[in-house]
């Protein structure tokens, strides 16, 4: 029996399946999220996929730790494939773990396929992560995007790969929202086509658009284009640490100086952070996840869209 517990963080959802989900034996969460995307990924589409999920949905597996101390390993995966971190996910599913009376008040540790993250469950829907180390890899990158000209951005890690840039005109607006989408994905194939990667020629699969905020108090506006085509709805946890790194490498953001991220719906991030060993930081995101929904998945093997739909 598949069971999901839903929640939304600043409006981006997640589902963490917390039984039924793929035994993906021993190992560290990244060899069990290899396992995972070798073996079970019909698991992952029927999950989060239409008609039971939409692109939006983050789904997040629960699994065994792999570090005594840590409460619960997570992979996080997505309409077409895996993540490394999920900052939104994590509060969702800390929220989550102490609505299922696995963790009370205060500091735990999640597993995940790119390093051990620590949860600070404020109070009932009040989570602060502190992410794995982050840091930019390339400052002031050009791209020659097919109908936009040159583009100019930062490339940075905060357990995902950005591209993070200002150079973007169109006002991060919610009703811009299909013309910043067009944007972001024309600036990611141009990437791809001009053979701009991350570390060891992984994937930039985010984009995140910078531009001036509208509430009271944030320090910047941000639209982030997910790998599957969604838009995340919440600041983005991983891409406000992407961010946090570059500020902190131009000197324009100082150790444990607060900034407040908004969405593209309004929604908000506080983050601060640290310097790190390795010369990154170490982002400490506070956002606000709901439970919505507590499920059974059904699979009925005459469903022609039993394994979700699969482009
Ligand atoms: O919050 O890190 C995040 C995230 C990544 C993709 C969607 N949300």
């Amino acid at each position: 029996m598949i069971r999901v517990i839903d929640s939304h963080t600043e409006g981006e959802p997640t589902r963490l399946v917390v039984a039924g989900g793929p035994d993906l034996g021993p190992g560290t969460l990244a060899e069990r999220r290899a396992r995972f995307a070798s073996g079970f990924d019909r698991f992952r589409s029927l999950v989060v996929n239409e008609p039971r999920g939409s692109d939006a949905v983050v789904g997040a597996l629960l699994c065994p730790p792999d570090h005594p101390g840590s409460v619960a390993g997570v992979i996080f995966f997505n309409n077409v494939g895996y993540l490394g971190m999920c900052g939104h996910a994590s509060i969702g599913t800390a929220v989550t773990l102490a609505r299922m009376g696995r963790i009370g008040p205060g500091i735990h540790h999640l597993d995940t396929p790119v390093g051990t993250v620590a949860v600070d469950l404020v109070d009932a829907n009040t989570v602060t992560v502190e992410n794995v180390e982050s840091y930019r890899l390339a400052h002031a990158v050009g791209v020659d995007v097919p109908g936009l000209g040159r583009v100019t951005g930062d490339v940075a890690w905060g357990g995902n790969w950005f591209f993070l840039t200002e150079s973007v005109t169109t006002p991060l607006d919610a009703a811009n929202i299909t013309e910043l989408t067009r944007i972001a994905t024309a600036i990611r194939d141009a990437l791809a086509a001009a053979g701009i990667t991350g570390r060891d020629g992984a994937e930039i699969d985010h984009i995140e658009l910078f531009g001036p905020p509208r509430g009271a108090g944030a320090r910047s506006r941000n639209f982030v284009l997910c790998p599957g085509g969604a838009y995340d709805r919440s600041p983005c946890g991983t891409g406000t640490s992407a961010k946090l790194a570059c500020l902190a490498a131009d000197g324009k953001l100082a150790p444990g100086e607060r900034w407040v991220q908004e969405s593209i719906i309004d929604s908000r991030f506080e983050a601060e952070y640290r310097p790190a060993p390795g010369g990154g930081i170490i982002a400490r995101i506070t956002g606000r996840a709901y439970v919505t929904l507590e499920a059974t998945l059904t699979r009925d093997p005459a469903d022609p869209f039993a394994d979700g739909i699969r482009f």
